[in-house]
Order: C-alpha cells, then structure tokens, then sequence
C-alpha cells in the first residue's frame, strides 16, 4: 500500500494502474466501500454509471447555458414510450471512456461484459414508436439539435416475458429495483395538474377548470450523450407526487390504507406502461396518464420560455412541440387551455401559437390502433378540456364548410368527435387540425395515409401531409452490437467517422467483390453466430450450428406481421426434409423472439404453435442438423443486440400495406443479413437503395392486397389448390405438433381458412419460392458475402441521423 497525495490508502490494484485512468477505480472503491477487485459487478455497473453521469451532467449543464445564451428554438418531443435499453456501454463510447474502462475493470480482473450485462434495460415502451424515439434522441444529442424528450417515468416498464409450457406468462418488468443509476432528480421542477372537478365562470364570463384533485408532477433527467460533440440532449420523466401524503384525519381514525389514498393514486399515474400495441385499451388510467405527460411538459416549456422571453407572443418561434403519435394529442387542448385561461391570451392568438408549434407523427394505419376516447370518460377527467376540443371542433368545421361547401357528409367524417354509437373524441383528428404538418414514417405509409384513414383532412390541407422515412442510431445498432464488424469498417472507411456520418458505407459497394473484405465480413458474421449459439445453448438448452443459415424473426408478435406464415414454411420444410431426407438441404435455424400483448389471444397462440412446432422439429432424428427451430424469451433491446448482428436473413414479410416503416429491417441489413420481404413500410426503400435483385422480395402489393380484398378473398381457394400448403395446415388441424390436444390449434385453423385477414395463404407460394431462393443463394458464398457487403453499403441512409435532419429542415425549422 502507498499513500495517495491526500494520506487516503491505496488499493493493490489501483497501484498496480500505473498510468491507466485511475478515475473510475477511485470511484469504484469509494461506491463499493472497499478494493474495485473485490465489488461486486452490479456495484461496478454503478459506479461507473454515477461517473459518466457526473460528466454527463456537467455537459447537460453547458448545452443548456448556450442554447438559453444563444435564444435557441427548442423541440418538445412529447412521446408516452422511450425504449432507451441500456446506457452504460453507450455512455461509455460517448465520453471516450470504453478503453479506460475496460483497462481498469481488467486491472481488476473483472470482467468488462459481466459489468455492462448488470444494468437493467430501461423498457420504457412497446415496440417500434418506442425505439424509435431513443434512436431521435440519441441523434439530437448527437446532431446538437437544442431538444427535450418528455416522457413518464413508468415504476415497471414492458412486462418480462416468460415461458412456461410453451406459452407466455408475464411478468412485472421491477427495473427500479436497484435505483437507477443514471437518474438525474430536479426538485426545483415541480408542476401542479389537476384532474376532475367542474368549469366555472367569473364575471367576466371567462371559464375557468376548477381541478377535483391535483397531484404534482416531478421531473428527473436521464441524460443522453451526443458522439462526437460535447452537447447532449435530456430525457426529462415525469414523476407523479400526491399534493397530501398522508390524510390525517382518517390516519387517526385509524384507516390507515384510507390515509394513503391520495398518494397510491397519485403514484398510480406512473404504475405501468400500457403492454398493448394492437388495440386501444380504453382505460382511464392510461387517459390520466396521457394528460400528466401533456400537463406537466407544456407547463415546463412556458414556464423556460417564459423566463427567457419574458412574453409568450414569440412563443412559436421559440419551440415546437411533437406529439409522437396521438397519445400525447391532449397537448392540443392543454396547451389552449394554458395560453386562454392561464395566461389570458385571446382564442385567436392561442390558436396561431399553438398551430405554430404542433407537429404530429403517425405510426400506423391499422383503424383499431387509432385512439378514441368516450366523451363521458373525457367530460368527467377533463372538462375544460372537452369544451375547448368542442370549441376547436366548431371552429374546424365552419372552416371546412367554408373550404369545400355543400359536402355535410364530409363534415361529419372529419368531426372531432365521432357520433356513431357512444360518442367518443378522435385524437388523430384532433392532433391533424393542430398541426402543421402531418408526417408518416416510410413512403409507401405516408401515401397510403392520405389515400385511406386521412383523406378527408388531406382533401383540406393537402400541404399538411408529409413523409419522412425511420432510421435507426448506427452508434447502437452497429458500433456497439457489432464491434468486430465496426473494427472491419473502421479499417476499411478510415476510422471511425462512419458512425456519425453513416453515408460513408457507400465506400464499400465497390468492394462488394474484394474476397479480402468478404473474408473479413463472414469472419465477423461467424463471430457473432457463434456468440448467439452460445446463448441460444444457455437460454434453452438447444446447440444450433453457426455454419446454418440464421434465418430470423424478431418483433412483436402480431397476426399482420405473420409470424405465423414464417412458421408454415417451417413445416412445410419440416415435411419435405422428412419426405426427402437425402436431398441437399441447406440447414438453417429459425429464430424467433417477440413479445404479445397480454390480451391479444391469436398472437399468444402463435407462440405456443412455435413451442410446439420446435419440440417435434427439434427431436426428430430424421431431421437432424437440417432445420432447427428456436423462440428466444424475453425480446428486448438488449436481446435484439446480440440477435441482430448474428443473422443472415432478416423476416420482414408483413402483409403489404400493414407495417408502417419497420425499423428492425434497417438494423439487420446494417449489420450485413439479407432480408426476405414484401413490399411494405421501407422495405421498399430499402430494396431500392440496395437493388432489388440483393433482396428476396415476394407476395402481393399494397395495391393488389387491396384489390383481393375488394373482390372477396377466400382463403380456401389457396389451401384447396396448393398441395404443400394443405399438407402443412392439415398438419396443424390433426393434433400433428399438439398430440395431446389435437383441437388446440382449432380456432387458428379455422380463422386461416375462414378469414385469414393477413392474406397468409394467399402470399404462401410467393413467400416458399423466395425461401428457396434464399437457399440457392446461401450456398454460393461468395455471391451471398457480395450481397451481404451492397446491403451494408446500401444502409447510409437510414441513419436516425438523416432522419433527424429532415425533421429539423422540413417540419420543426431547427438547425442540425
Ligand atoms: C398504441 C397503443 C394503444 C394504447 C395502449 C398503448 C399503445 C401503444 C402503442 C400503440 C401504437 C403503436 C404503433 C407503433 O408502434 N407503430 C410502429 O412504429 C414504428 C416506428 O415508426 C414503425 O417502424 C412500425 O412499422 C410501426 O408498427
């Protein structure tokens, strides 16, 4: 032991450093209490987390001074879900710390992955709106773009997926349970939002919401780094506190739970993140919810705006707010009512600020999906509210008599409020009339958008609509899930630059034939194949070989995204490798992982098919190393991390039409898998940027889905004349996968030949046929690591980075 300059001792390993960056290991020990070689792994997780956050913070600090310095417009991305993962190993390559950090934990001999494998991902969201949202942060960070995320901070976030018996169970998502490590608390933010209560009038006659309740909303940062660039951009979640901890009165009494009352209540605000993509809900936590976010952000931005402006006549140029799809669409009127009864600006002069700053994204098409709440259930929440959506509406509708006169029945289609049945408020129409622009997320949506569920308002305000394509953050989805092939690129693109300046991979189409960097792209490949049999081995049991063709299937389970059709080429193949065991198989392992609404029956039979399909598969002797089929639990972002860079077919095979964008197909083809899919969402853009003849395009068309089912599709058609398909449905139906329950898979027999609403068997043959491409393909290896290499090169522009930039320009009038 040596005595530091301050007489405090020194650790065996900390002297033994040396020259390595001591920071962290001082750190270390003085979190754990005791030698860094000793802690524990969680412990380090920790530690090293508080140290990048206390240089994260000094950042948020100056980002904040220079943007309140230089008046900066600022964005207000409102979004109920961030799916932000984990963030230690991306703080890490952020603050140029990975290097030092791996050094000390070696030092110490501890394992570097253990330590970054203890953060629990934060799995604040469902599915694709939520990772997308992460990925726009990490490129406002990274672009410099002055910016808010405003999220809620969920106590348990997306369930925790098990299996048992081959079905689902859910459980609570406890991600707190070690307090979050990265949290960023600001007492000094505090804003009041009521709920319930009644309108009142003063003289004056202006109407003012008297609240039933109010609970306070707390705000605590998570700070998001920016690569290459000292600025950062803030994740800011709201936290909800009961205005009365403790009801005395009934806590003498003796009601003691009575006495809680407000407070669970109030925490209930932040209970849960609503697991369900596929239908509304309808519950009127989740429109409590909704409202918090909207309240507690708005009053953040007047109150920043307030204090640096001093007057709200120039708040639109000053801010713009984005409603990441419609949940956050209570904006609208809250931020109406904030100006007219808050702060006394006139209807007009609300409406011009609030039109100015309001800008909307759509997610799907899919009319279920599109939020409605009850008047009554809005009325007894939100009163104030409801008078001004009613007070928009009239307002909204005298406009589009005026615009296109004598259509009543067109005025009725784009009310606000829907008049069939139980009245309800249709928040996508709401967010339109608000906006001033309107954007879907792939081309093929964006069109789709204004020719189905918008075409009434694209008729009003054709200019409103717009499109701008996903992308995905390469620092993520490259750099850190696929550091062996990011050591391949740094090589090749002269350094690291591609990873904030993803156009760069064009540099290598031309290489695309140079066996040197084939080699070096299918030694990476085999790399992370061999890591992901590791945990498939671990996970299940199952060894699965790196030399088969990875052939996977990653996404929320939904009936549009066929799963399903996947799995009946996995029995027809099945079938045929039994009929002809001797032919020349290409082997392949199937994987699938995905998680289904809790509520949502057909997604969480099709899991319990696959379960089933995969034990017979995978213990028959005739089938041997030819086809194995695996389901990995519990899909997240972590889990996609180690999936993706290790497949060599990406499964994007939607019913054309249904899927948005789809982002997952970016982060496969970036990580070098080919994709076999329809022409949906930006598989079409990504096909076009890479050439089609470097992909396995199959199926119908939007268009012509549209068209069957103009004319009556039956399913049956396709099941009478195609042999293989009848075989692998017959199959099904007898019991053959659920021998002790022959009539388990009766209801998904019976709505595929009945219904079958995602057109599975009418894409079957197209769908088989590319499959056996696929194989032709794989075996000229070459000729695959060539295709492999285009699709990569081909992936520049589906940098978040890009798209970031096309908000900026085209929708929020920012900088970046
Ligand atoms: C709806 C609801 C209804 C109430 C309960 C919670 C909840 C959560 C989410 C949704 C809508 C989800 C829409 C969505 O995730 N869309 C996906 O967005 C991706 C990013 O734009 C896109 O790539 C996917 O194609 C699209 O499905």
């Amino acid at each position: 032991m040596t005595a530091t300059p301050r007489g405090q001792r020194k650790s065996a390993a900390a002297t033994k450093l040396g020259t390595v960056p001591t920071a962290l290991l001082r750190r270390i020990e003085r979190e754990a209490g005791g030698a860094a070689a000793k802690a524990a792994p969680a412990a380090w997780m920790r530690a090293v987390a508080h140290a990048c956050r206390a240089e994260l913070a000094e950042r948020l600090n100056e980002t904040m001074q220079a943007d309140r310095d230089s008046g900066a417009k600022r964005v207000h991305y409102l979004s109920m879900e961030f799916l932000m993962g984990r963030a230690l190993a991306n703080a890490l390559a952020a603050l140029g710390l990975d290097a030092p950090f791996r050094q000390a934990a070696e030092h110490a001999g501890v394992a570097a992955a253990d330590v970054l494998e203890r953060e629990p991902d934060a799995a604040l969201g469902n599915g694709g709106l939520g990772r997308l949202a992460a990925c726009f942060l990490d490129s406002l960070a990274t672009l410099g773009v002055p910016s808010f995320g405003y999220g809620l901070r969920y106590r348990y976030g997306m369930f925790a997926q098990r299996i048992q018996d081959g079905r689902q169970v859910e459980t609570p998502d406890d991600w707190l349970r070690l307090g979050d490590a990265w949290e960023l608390p600001r007492p000094e933010l505090r804003y009041p939002v009521g709920l319930g209560g009644h309108v009142a009038s003063d003289e004056g006659l202006a109407r003012r919401w008297v609240p039933a309740q109010t609970v306070y909303a707390d705000a605590i940062d998570f700070i998001v780094p920016g690569h290459d660039t000292r600025r950062v951009a803030v994740l800011r979640q709201w936290q909800a506190a009961p205005a009365n901890p403790i009801d005395y009165a009934a806590f003498s009494r003796g009601d003691h739970l009575g006495a809680a009352r407000e407070k669970l209540e109030a925490e209930s605000l932040n209970w849960v993140l609503y697991p369900d993509d596929s239908t509304q809900a309808g519950r009127e936590l989740r429109l409590k919810q909704e409202f918090f976010l909207v309240s507690a952000s708005l009053q953040d931005m007047l109150a920043r705006h307030l204090a640096e402006h001093g007057t709200l006549d120039t708040l639109g140029d000053k801010a713009s707010v984005h409603l990441n799809d419609t949940h956050p669409a209570l904006a609208v009127p809250e931020l109406m009512r904030l100006l007219v009864d808050e702060h006394g600006l006139g209807w007009d002069a609300a409406w011009a600020q609030t039109c100015k700053l309001v800008s909307y994204t759509n997610h799907t098409l899919m009319p279920e999906a599109l939020e409605t709440w009850p008047v009554r259930m809005f009325e007894q929440l939100l009163p104030r509210h409801l008078e001004i959506v009613y007070e928009i509406n009239s307002r909204f509708l005298d406009l589009v008599r005026a615009k296109l006169p004598g259509d009543e029945a067109l005025v009725r289609r784009v009310s606000l409020v829907e008049e069939n049945g139980e009245r309800r408020i249709k928040m996508a129409a709401l967010s339109i009339v608000a906006s001033h622009h309107v954007n879907g997320v792939s081309a093929l949506h964006s069109e789709l958008m204004v020719q189905t569920i918008f075409a009434d308002y694209a008729r009003i305000w054709p200019e409103r609509f717009c499109n701008v394509t996903n992308g995905v953050t390469p620092r993520r989805w490259l750099a850190q899930a696929n550091p062996t092939l990011a050591a391949v690129l740094d090589e090749r693109l002269d350094g690291p630059a591609w990873r904030t300046d993803l156009d760069r991979l064009a540099q290598l189409a031309p290489l695309a034939r140079d066996a040197g960097l084939q080699a070096e792209v299918r030694a990476a490949k085999r790399a992370n194949k061999e890591r992901l049999a590791a945990l498939v081995r671990r996970e299940l049991g199952v060894s699965i070989d790196p030399a088969s063709l990875f052939d996977v299937q990653v996404k929320r389970i939904h009936e549009y995204k066929r799963q399903l059709l996947n799995l009946l080429h996995v029995v027809a193949r099945y079938q045929a490798i039994v009929a002809e065991p001797n032919a020349n198989w290409v082997p392949r392992t199937v994987v699938f992982a995905g998680k289904a609404a809790s509520a949502y029956v057909a997604a969480k039979d099709i899991i319990r098919l696959i379960h089933d399909v995969a034990r017979v598969v995978n213990s028959d002797p005739r089938v041997g190393d030819r086809l194995k089929l695996v389901f990995l639990p519990n899909y997240g972002v972590s889990l996609a991390e180690t999936i993706m860079p290790a497949a060599d077919l990406s499964e994007q095979i939607s019913t054309a039409g249904t899927e948005a964008s789809g982002t997952g197909n970016m982060k496969f083809a970036l990580n070098g898998a080919l994709t076999i899919g329809t022409w949906d969402g930006a598989n079409i853009e990504m096909a076009q940027a890479v050439g089609r003849e470097h992909f396995f395009i199959f199926g119908l068309s939007a268009e012509q889905v549209a068209q069957v089912r103009a004319l009556g599709y039956d399913p049956r058609l396709h099941y009478e004349e195609n042999a293989r398909l009848k075989r692998v449905i017959d199959a099904i139906a007898r019991g053959d996968f659920s021998p002790g329950e022959p009539e388990r898979y009766r209801a998904l027999v019976e709505s595929l030949l009945k219904r079958d609403s995602y057109l599975l068997l009418a894409d079957f043959h197209g769908y088989v046929e590319a499959q056996a491409a696929v194989d032709r393909a794989f075996i000229d290896t070459a000729a695959w690591d060539a295709k492999a290499i285009l699709n990569i090169a081909g992936m520049g522009s589906f940098s978040s980075d890009r798209t970031i930039r096309e908000y900026a320009a085209r929708i929020w009038n920012v900088p970046a």
